[in-house]
């Protein structure tokens, strides 16, 4: 493997492992949007905590045998850079009608607006979610929660960057333009909101937070391992790092919501509370009842379903067919990897009534892709659900019916519960807030998230982590406050 690739160069103002040096044009083309990523980070990034260091790791090398350092930084001064992969030798293009033959180190021209789509696609969550979550560093229910949160803020504003690059080394001016509109576009804004539905929602509480990171990162992870199987090497390889510091992503959701389960169990189990579901009793000890956390559950899975597309969708085909974005584990598949005779099942609306039924799978591309997700998604539900047995309780945990609360797709004009029986308009009204939450499950969380920044404390509605970060003890300063 070349070494070059896997050192990153820290002496230009950009680190890189691209050569950036020797790119001048795409150089310049980066340092005249750094100022306005500044700007922007000040403007739409945590609010506060800009100046107190932060034990964060930042990529030092592509080597998935050790590529990252953790050291104290303020995170305006975080080297945001640019790291791709190591290049694979001879890779070849793994699915769709170039299938076998060699990855495109360029953009192909006939494929060039719809790569360009994906891409601006992909770029556009990646600032958003960091808007979504601007203000929770003041709730943090410790400094290792704080930690994890900015940890996973600059790594979404460093994901950025490499879609920016993407745009200004292969996109020429209207890929900077792009650019530019990455850091205009803002989440929830009524003239200029972000591109997809979840990222326009509030992150209005930790629980939220961990919600978010647990289902809607992993929406991320699906989407760029189907990118990273591109026939564009450049993306291919940038996702493929991409995928790394998302692992971590998904660890803070998948521990935090167990933490809060946790703690929810042993205040319960402590208080002599033998239901579950008698939300009152259980609030009254400060700490989160499961029947709300499962709304939480089910409204963030749900968002993040939405995030798929159309179950039946010809961009999707289209993207296969040209190469650019494969299936998840697309080069572990046995099959003829075009899709020319086979069908795969997708749920859709038939007569009033919800039925499988046999679609091309070519067309049913996003609907395999969010069954994969679900998959996905089951393992952390196990764990949870462990914790709440483990405590001596019956009570699980479920993910909803995908007919369930959705915007977009085959089920998006009808209502259904989450079991997924359809109901009319008047049932849903009187129902919603027994499975979404409501204005006063909201106020009830809220008025939980109380900050702690005493060193190794935490708020009481979350168990502290069985592990530290880069294996630190218990009472570790991960962030020092600074105002
Ligand atoms: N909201 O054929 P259709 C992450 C639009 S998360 C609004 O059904 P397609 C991260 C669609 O654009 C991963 N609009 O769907 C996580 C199209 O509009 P146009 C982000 C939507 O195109 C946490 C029309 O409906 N990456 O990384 O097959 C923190 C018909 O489209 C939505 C990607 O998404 C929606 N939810 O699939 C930080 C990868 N859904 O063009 C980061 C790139 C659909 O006809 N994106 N529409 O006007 C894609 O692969 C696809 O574009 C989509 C949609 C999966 C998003």
């Amino acid at each position: 493997m070349n070494m070059n690739i896997m050192k990153v160069d820290y002496t230009t103002k950009i680190p890189n492992n691209v050569n950036l040096a020797e790119d001048r044009q795409v150089l310049k083309a980066l340092e005249g949007w750094h100022p306005g990523y500044i700007d922007w980070w000040h403007d739409m990034g945590p609010d506060g905590f800009q100046q107190s260091m932060v034990y964060l790791r930042t990529a030092y090398s592509v080597d998935p045998r050790g590529w990252a350092k953790f050291d104290y930084v303020k995170m305006p001064d975080y080297r945001w850079g640019i790291l791709l992969a190591p290049e694979e030798e001879n890779r070849t293009i793994p699915f769709g009608e170039h299938y076998g033959e060699p990855a495109w180190q360029e953009v192909p021209g006939e494929y060039r607006a719809m790569l360009r789509r994906l891409i601006v696609i992909q770029g556009d969550t990646e600032p958003a979610s960091v808007e979504q979550q601007r203000h929770l560093g003041k709730t943090a229910p410790s400094l290792y929660d704080m930690r994890n949160l900015f940890q996973v803020n600059v790594e979404e504003g460093r994901h950025l960057w490499a879609m920016v690059y993407l745009l200004q080394k292969y996109f020429g001016r209207d890929g900077r333009e792009e650019a530019d509109e990455l850091l205009r576009r803002r989440s929830g804004d009524a003239d200029s909101p972000r591109m997809l539905g979840a990222f326009n929602e509030k992150t209005p509480d930790w629980l939220s937070f961990f919600m978010f990171t647990y289902f809607t990162d992993r929406d991320g992870k699906m989407q760029l391992h189907s990118l990273a199987q591109s026939g564009f090497d450049p993306l291919s390889r940038t996702c493929r790092f991409m995928l790394t510091e998302e692992a971590h992503h998904m660890f803070v959701g998948e521990t935090g919501i167990t933490r809060v389960v946790q703690r929810t169990c042993d205040a319960m189990r402590a208080a002599g509370i033998d239901d579950p579901t008698d939300v009152a009793k259980v609030r009254a000890l400060g700490v989160i009842d499961l029947p709300t956390i499962q709304k939480k559950l089910n409204l963030h899975y749900t968002l993040s379903l939405d995030l798929f597309g159309s179950e039946v969708s010809t961009n999707a085909a289209n993207a296969f067919n040209a190469g650019i974005k494969g299936r998840y584990h697309e080069t572990q598949i046995q099959d003829d990897h075009q899709l020319k005779n086979s069908t795969y099942p997708v749920l859709k609306l038939v007569d009033g009534e919800i039925k499988r039924v046999d679609e091309p799978a070519l067309t049913a591309l996003n609907m395999r892709l969010r069954d994969d997700y679900t998959q996905d998604c089951v393992k952390g539900l196990l764990r949870w659900n462990k914790v709440i047995s483990t405590a001596g309780y019956d009570y699980k945990l479920a993910l909803p019916h995908t007919a369930f609360h959705r915007a977009i797709g085959e089920f998006k004009d009808v209502h259904a519960s989450p079991e997924g029986v359809l109901i009319d308009d008047a049932t849903w009204a009187k129902r919603r807030d027994d499975w979404l939450p409501s204005k006063s499950d909201g106020d009830f969380i809220a008025s939980l998230m109380n900050p702690v920044t005493e060193i190794g404390e935490f708020a009481p509605w979350i168990s502290p982590p069985k592990v530290g970060i880069d294996n630190k003890p218990g009472d570790f300063e991960y962030v020092k406050i600074e105002t």
